[in-house]
């Protein structure tokens, strides 16, 4: 068979098989034309497919390239007469799917315990007009200890009671560079902040995490929250610190709860305290508190015979657990869904 007898006949198929996809009209003579220009026993293009082995040698390469056309054009006509009579897979729809199926059930987001411990102290402490501040997380020796009279020496300052932070520089160089900066180990800080940035009269409350290196067990975390809270104004005394924490312990746990102060020491507050709740029948230690050092006050350039004021550190952690009865803190941040999902 000549070159152009084969290419005849293609263009002759091509043709037909255009003009019988394009009159189909219903299911049947779409069918039809599928199975007389396509079909694999008996379709014409099958036949001029076959009769491209008699196309001589040299011209096969010009009659294989004219045939992949025609090929793909009656695939385009088939497919097109296809979707305009709403059938096959050109459709859309998945012949598999069943819309009476009930769905997928999305999986809804969950705040996290400690989240909601946080809003729910905000709240609490806002009603009683304290606003919510904030400090930075990685802090220098002023703002965690210097301002807060915690001296060079002292054993809190300690590099294995604290992350300090290796700079890029002094890390290359594998210099020793305690005391450059560190993760907070005390929301403290933000006391030193805010005085330095605001004049009295004061009232804020800080939640965030701090970090120390604690062995892990059911009561100590490495990384946990704490709120802390100061007050400066004239002549505050240590009446209102109890009035204040005992408002909030009742908010917080109900109205059976009942407040003790223990002697302690803090080098930024004088006198100091231990704040314990009873609860349940057992006292629980939930942070420090006290007044003011004036060191503190000289600190942050205020007249320590002019100002008074208080301030708390609780730990968040040791209230959510309370409040919800979980007896061990490392159940928090086990990343455990099913337990998490309780809250
Ligand atoms: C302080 O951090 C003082 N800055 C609190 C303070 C603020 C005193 C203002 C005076 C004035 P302390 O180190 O005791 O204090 O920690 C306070 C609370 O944090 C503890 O009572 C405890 O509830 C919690 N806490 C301490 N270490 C951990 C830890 N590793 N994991 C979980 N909670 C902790």
């Amino acid at each position: 068979m000549s070159l152009q007898d084969f290419l005849a006949s293609l263009d002759a198929l091509q043709c037909d098989a255009q003009s019988a996809f394009d009159s189909a009209d219903d299911a049947e003579s779409f069918e039809a034309a599928r199975v007389a220009f396509t079909g694999a026993k008996k379709g014409r293009l099958k036949d001029v497919q076959k009769q491209m082995g008699a196309v001589p040698n040299e011209e096969k390469k010009t009659a294989g390239l004219k045939l992949n056309e025609v090929k793909s054009a009656i695939q385009t006509a088939l497919e097109t007469a296809q979707s305009r009579l709403g059938g096959g897979d050109d459709s859309g729809v998945d012949p598999t799917f069943d819309p009476t199926l009930p769905g997928n059930r999305p999986i809804i987001g969950h705040i996290h315990p400690i989240t909601q411990t946080i809003n729910h102290l905000m709240e609490i402490m806002g009603r009683m007009g304290f606003e919510a501040a904030e400090g930075p997380e990685v802090e220098d020796p002023w703002h965690n200890f210097v301002a807060l009279n915690i001296p060079e020496d002292h054993p809190a300052r300690d590099p294995l009671d604290n992350f300090y932070l290796a700079t890029a520089a002094a890390a290359k160089a594998d210099r020793n560079v305690e005391g450059e900066q560190l993760l907070r180990s005390q929301t403290s800080t933000v006391q030193i902040r805010i005085m330095e940035e605001r004049q009295p009269p004061i009232r804020i409350i800080s939640l965030g995490r701090v970090y120390r290196p604690d062995q892990p067990d059911a009561t100590h975390f490495p990384m946990f929250h704490q709120m802390e809270g100061l007050l400066v104004d004239k002549n505050v005394t240590m009446a209102n610190l109890k009035t204040v924490l005992r408002v909030f312990a009742t908010n917080y746990l109900g109205d059976d709860v009942e407040i003790r102060f223990r002697p302690s020491f803090f080098p930024f507050t004088e006198p100091s305290v231990e704040v314990d709740f009873l609860w349940d029948g057992t006292w629980i230690e939930f942070g420090g508190a006290g007044m003011i050092d004036p060191n503190v006050f000289k600190a942050v350039g205020y007249d320590p015979d002019e100002v008074s004021g208080f301030a708390f550190g609780l730990g968040v952690e040791r209230l959510c657990m309370r409040r919800h009865g979980i007896t061990d803190i490392r159940d928090l941040y086990s990343g455990d869904l099913r337990f998490l999902r309780q809250f």
